[in-house]
């Protein structure tokens, strides 16, 4: 899973990276930063570390997230200059965006705009995604038009469906409506996947709080989503959490519990990201290794096979599949295969989260 941090300058995404990826980037209050900081995070997931305890395998891999924090202005991105186009290669990249959003108040840190009006910043953000989709449609038509010259008839009627679809987009976009608010279709907004739409990514909105805005940080979250109700919202203390992962363990524990602070923003960021992109894990577990899989909600046993190696989706014959909370409750297979839970599933078996799976396939 990649997620890519976008915002306005100052927002703190590189401090946010800081505190998802345990990383070191340079955060500044003046300079502008000009390099991008790639990192991953390891999915946090007790039952992953609950199976290690009972396979003892050589090896423990829990699943991953990258994360992007991109140098650059999003204000370049429908220009067509240089430093836009890369970071516009690393939006339409990302399976889904997070966005910084300033709310903390720190007089020596300068915002562009001169005053901290979150709403606002949210609006011109989205106004620049919405002229970079408007951007790849005008180039889109440009070509559809001629390739409708030359087209055969059986292959109009295709192309002058997209065509259609694409000016209605168009439309609504130049009345700043972004594409995940036009009401499309699931098909519709399956045929437009090649496009990677920016305004049609799912978009994890980060309110980054201050320290002295803790206890608002539920309520700020709320009227968020009460206005932008296709926005996933999470409000973090980002200087402070960025801080809190150079301490150890037991003293940000005790550091957390003091500031009123709830499960690390690194956890809460993952889960929601999870959650907003409609991802599940699998588990295969052995003497050598315990591995948590990422796919997405509705794949079938096959398909979930395939991310492991595509030998193992052509040749599948069945799944012997039992839940984590049936293996816990068994404590080990032998008595599960005994009680019944471990099941054999076919290849229209939909995977549930926390299913531990040992595929048979012939090779
Ligand atoms: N007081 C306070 N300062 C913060 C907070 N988050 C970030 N800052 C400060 O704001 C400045 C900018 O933070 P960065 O993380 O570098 O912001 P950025 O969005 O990556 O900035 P650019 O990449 O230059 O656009 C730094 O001095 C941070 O220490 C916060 O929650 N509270
Ligand atoms: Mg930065």
């Amino acid at each position: 899973m990649k997620l890519t941090i976008i915002g306005l300058p100052k927002s703190g995404k590189t401090t946010i990276f800081n505190a998802l990826t345990m990383g070191n980037a340079e955060v500044a209050a003046y300079s502008s930063s000009l390099t991008t900081n790639i990192g991953v995070a390891k999915v946090p997931d007790v039952r992953v570390t609950d199976l290690a305890s009972i396979y003892h395998p050589k090896k423990t891999t829990f699943a991953e997230v990258n994360y992007t924090d991109v140098a650059g202005s999003p204000k370049t991105l429908g220009t067509g200059k240089e430093a836009g186009s890369e970071l516009l290669n690393y939006l339409t990249t990302a399976d889904a965006l997070i966005q910084v959003v300033r709310v903390f108040l720190d007089e020596d840190i300068p915002h562009p705009e001169g005053s901290v009006e979150p709403e606002r910043d949210m609006a011109t953000l989205d106004l620049e995604l919405v002229l970079s989709d408007m951007a790849i449609i005008e180039r889109r038509l440009k070509k559809l038009e001629l390739t409708l010259k030359r087209a055969k008839t059986s292959e109009r009627e295709g192309y002058l469906k997209e065509q259609s679809l694409l000016q209605n987009i168009q439309r609504k976009l130049e009345q700043e409506t972004p594409i995940r608010e036009q009401g499309l279709s699931q098909r519709e907004l399956k045929s437009l996947s090649n496009y990677q739409f920016l305004t049609a990514k799912p978009m994890l909105i980060i309110l980054n709080i201050g320290e002295n805005q803790i206890a608002q940080a539920e309520n700020m979250e709320s009227q968020v989503t009460s206005t932008h109700p296709k926005f996933t919202v999470v409000a973090i203390p980002g200087k402070l959490e960025m801080e809190l992962e150079q301490l150890n363990e037991d003293e940000a524990k005790e550091f957390r519990e003091s500031m009123g602070l709830g499960i690390p923003a690194l956890n809460r960021i993952i889960t929601t990201s999870y959650y907003s992109l409609g991802l599940i894990s699998f588990f295969t577990t052995g003497p050598d290794e315990v591995k948590a899989w990422t796919i997405s909600k509705g794949t079938t046993a096959p398909q979930a096979a395939g991310k492991i190696h595509s030998d193992i989706e052509r040749g599948f014959i069945r799944a012997e599949v039992i839940s984590y909370d049936d293996l816990k409750s068994c404590g080990n297979l032998a008595e599960a295969r005994k009680r019944g839970t471990l099941r054999k599933e076919g290849r229209e078996y939909i995977v549930h989260d926390g299913d531990i799976i040992n595929f048979l396939f012939h090779v």
